[in-house]
């Protein structure tokens, strides 16, 4: 006979917290967001932590190498998507790895044989006043100078004046070598008066260039995310199918942690693609698996050897799964049961996997009820893609700025690996939908101001940190009627702004 599990399956907004006690120093300020990301032994550290538990979901319309830049720089880590070739997937690992903070690569190059009439174009068009000249005018070409506004009078020059003629050449420039660090940059920068320092490779070539102005930006990500090398973490998504060509190449690429991409992951394809891992690398190469709902789905994965287990079927915002194939869980049962697996694991093993809770969060709350329940991270897709940083266009609907938004087990992303039909392309069928978000500006801000909310809700739980959170909450669930009590409700809104569907838009 079926097993039926008691009760229903509920969703994040049927919780609240109830508030605990909390002292003087409960204030957001000290509250510390870290997180384990990987597998560790009781008493020792994960290899790899997050600063703050937010992960940017493995999607073509979330996780490319600008997102990636802008969350390693808040403290969390992306997963680049894995429906691209291993090559293009492994060229953006390798963007986000040799993305040197506070470098700027610069978007207005010059020639040596063009004209001041061209340099007051390129000024006029982009802002830059300092612009490198490279021998074929590309932003890693080998550097023969720099033009700056003190090297040419507009008013007395003549238009024809070639480039080169007015250019500070590279002998008269104080340069840095590709190997010296941002600070050590910013020192060459105040020692020698300078407003901006090409950073040029042995070879002659530009790397970028540090302006004086960003290295105060720089210091303004105090949480920032970064390998031995100060590199910025990422991550890649991996597949059950073609495993022995990609994995090879985005370890090359240097990816930091990778992620079995699968809308169901209680299965032979995974503990396989585990297994393949650990025969040729052993523990050195990180990897997450999933997606489970329950704990047989969390003990099979991590007896598998899984580094971090992710969960939740059907509760992304673009997934229709459930409704396609009637298989799935409310994401709040989900989590809580496999959480409670993952805490009898570590008590019998002394091994603890993190949780990830991937998809369905749509209020910032829906973030602190999640690390309540016990997850120790969070995946994200809807709420990445509507940023300035995600890798679609921002368009105008009616008149309203949107970003795109599409699963990738939609036809748009023909992401068939993600779906286990042994490999069967005519066979499948749609689970993901295509859509619009409503653009939210800048990542940096928007994350800021949620976990703002997230340590603002765990002093009222009384909690310090994540582990405090999971001990400390005290959950309760809410019936229909009192969810109205909970919205502003028997009133005229004068400002529908003022809701707090802020993340809905
Ligand atoms: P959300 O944050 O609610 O937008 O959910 C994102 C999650 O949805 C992803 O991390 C992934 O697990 C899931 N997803 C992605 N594509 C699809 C689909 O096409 N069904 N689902």
């Amino acid at each position: 006979m079926a097993t039926f599990f008691p009760g229903e399956s509920h969703t994040f907004s049927e919780y609240l917290l109830v508030p605990g006690y909390s002292s003087c120093e409960c204030v957001p300020k000290n509250v510390s967001l870290r997180a384990p990301l990987v597998k560790y032994r009781k008493g020792e550290q994960p290899a790899l932590s997050l600063n703050i538990p937010m992960t940017s979901a493995i999607m073509q319309a979330v996780s490319g190498p600008r997102l990636a830049v802008a969350l390693a720089q808040e403290g969390g880590i992306s997963f680049i998507y894995g429906s691209q070739t291993p090559e293009d997937e492994a060229a953006m690992v390798r963007e986000v790895k040799d993305y040197k903070a506070g470098v700027v690569t610069s978007d207005s190059n010059l020639r040596p044989e063009m004209t001041l009439v061209d340099v007051l174009a390129l000024k006029e068009r982009s802002g830059h006043s300092a612009m490198p000249v490279t021998e074929d005018g590309s932003a890693h070409g080998r550097l023969l100078g720099i033009v700056t506004s003190r090297d040419y009078r507009p008013s007395r020059d003549s238009r024809d004046k070639r480039v080169e003629e007015f250019m500070t050449p590279i002998e008269s420039l104080v340069t840095a070598p590709a190997t010296a660090t941002l600070s050590e940059a910013n020192d060459i920068i105040w020692e020698n008066k300078l407003n901006q320092l090409p950073i040029v490779n042995d070879d002659g070539t530009l790397v970028g260039l540090v302006f004086r102005k960003d290295y105060d930006a720089h210091k303004e990500n105090p949480l920032e995310l970064l390998d031995a090398d100060k590199r910025y973490l990422v991550g890649a998504g991996i597949n059950t199918r073609d495993y022995e060509q990609r994995v090879p190449v985005l370890v090359d690429a240097g990816a930091d942690v990778l992620c079995i991409d699968s809308s169901e992951g209680y299965s032979e394809w995974q503990a396989i693609t585990l297994r393949w891992i650990r025969d040729r690398y052993g523990d050195s190469v990180k990897v997450g698996a999933g997606n489970v709902v329950d704990g047989d789905g969390f003990r099979f994965l991590a007896d598998a050897g899984a580094d971090f287990v992710k969960v939740g079927i059907g509760g992304g915002s673009i997934c229709i799964t459930r409704e396609q194939k009637g298989i799935g869980r409310g994401q709040a049962s989900a989590l809580i049961d496999v959480c409670q697996e993952r805490d009898k694991y570590f008590r019998e093993t002394g091994v603890y996997i993190p949780v990830c809770s991937d998809g369905g969060i749509v209020y910032d709350y829906h973030m602190t009820l999640a690390l309540a329940m016990g997850a120790d991270f969070l995946m994200l897709g809807r709420y990445f893609a509507r940023f300035d940083e995600s890798p679609t266009a921002r368009v105008n609907v009616n008149g309203n700025y949107m970003k795109e938004y599409w699963g990738e087990g939609s036809a748009r992303a023909r992401n068939w690996a993600r779906y286990d039909l042994g490999g069967d392309k005519k066979l499948s069928f749609v689970e993901g939908v295509d859509s619009y978000v409503p653009y939210a500006g800048p990542l940096k801000e928007n994350v800021q101001g949620s976990l703002m909310k997230v340590r603002s809700t765990m002093c009222n739980c009384g909690a310090l940190d994540l582990a405090q959170l999971r001990d400390k909450a005290k959950i309760t669930r809410v019936s229909a009627t009192s969810l109205v009590e909970g919205g502003a409700h028997d009133v005229l809104l004068k400002d529908s702004t003022s809701t707090s569907s802020v993340n809905f838009g």
